[in-house]
């Protein structure tokens, strides 16, 4: 049997609260935290709704840009789990597509209490410049910057060995490694390991099992 494909339980998740621009977080980013980040359609509500093992919690739409709020959800064990609005929608305006850019920024400048940045990026895609960018921005504010490669159910075994010859070129291009999983929310692929690395770094009793 992989060793990945243990299932290990996942704390229970609740939806907590939406915000719309960062002046309505108040004290929401005291509690530790870890965030989805990526383009529209990438997949994070339908990773979340995996890693916590339901199907209803975070809305999944085949409509690009669906969400458009900061959607938070807390665990039973305090922790927030944060899925940030998409960018990079095509029919987004130019402006909203630059308040988007700017309400990310203003996350990663200002959210207080952020333990993991999670980028998420379609393994059909190559992997882009400003995700690259982010991961260094992430390094400098101390946030563990951690890449998804989603739906991987999509690939063969050879396109599957290309997304991981393409992390290796990311990684040589900013000459610092980062944690990189692949995984299906549809197929379960990758979600046990994942959920086991965010049990262990956000769960103190876990740390360094
Ligand atoms: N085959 C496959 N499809 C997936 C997977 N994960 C997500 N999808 C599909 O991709 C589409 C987008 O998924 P979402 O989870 O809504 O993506 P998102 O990143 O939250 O999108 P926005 O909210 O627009 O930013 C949906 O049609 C999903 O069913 C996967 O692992 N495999
Ligand atoms: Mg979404």
């Amino acid at each position: 049997m992989h060793k990945y494909s243990k299932e290990i339980p996942f704390p229970e998740t609740k939806f907590f609260t939406s915000i719309a621009n960062l002046n309505e977080k108040e004290e929401l980013d005291s509690i530790p935290s870890i965030a989805f980040m990526g383009r529209s359609n990438s997949g994070k509500s339908s990773l979340l709704n995996a890693l916590s093992n339901h199907r209803g919690l975070a809305k999944v739409s085949r409509t690009p840009g669906k969400t458009k709020l900061i959607n938070i959800f807390r665990t039973r064990e305090g922790f927030n789990l944060v899925d940030l609005p998409g960018f990079g929608y095509s029919k987004a305006s130019h402006k909203e597509h630059k308040d988007m850019m700017k309400l990310l920024e203003g996350f990663l400048n200002t959210w207080q209490n952020l333990k993991i940045l999670f980028i998420l990026c379609d393994s059909q895609r190559e992997f882009p410049e400003e995700e690259l960018s982010t991961i260094e921005v992430a390094m400098e504010k101390k946030i563990k910057p951690v890449v998804i490669r989603t739906k991987i159910d999509k690939l063969n075994q050879s396109e599957q060995h290309r997304v991981r010859t393409d992390m290796e070129t990311s990684m040589n291009k900013i000459g610092v490694p980062f944690r990189v999983f692949y995984v299906s929310a549809t197929t379960g692929r990758g979600v046990g390991e994942l959920r086991e690395f965010i049990v262990e770094n956000m769960i103190p009793s876990n740390k360094g099992v």
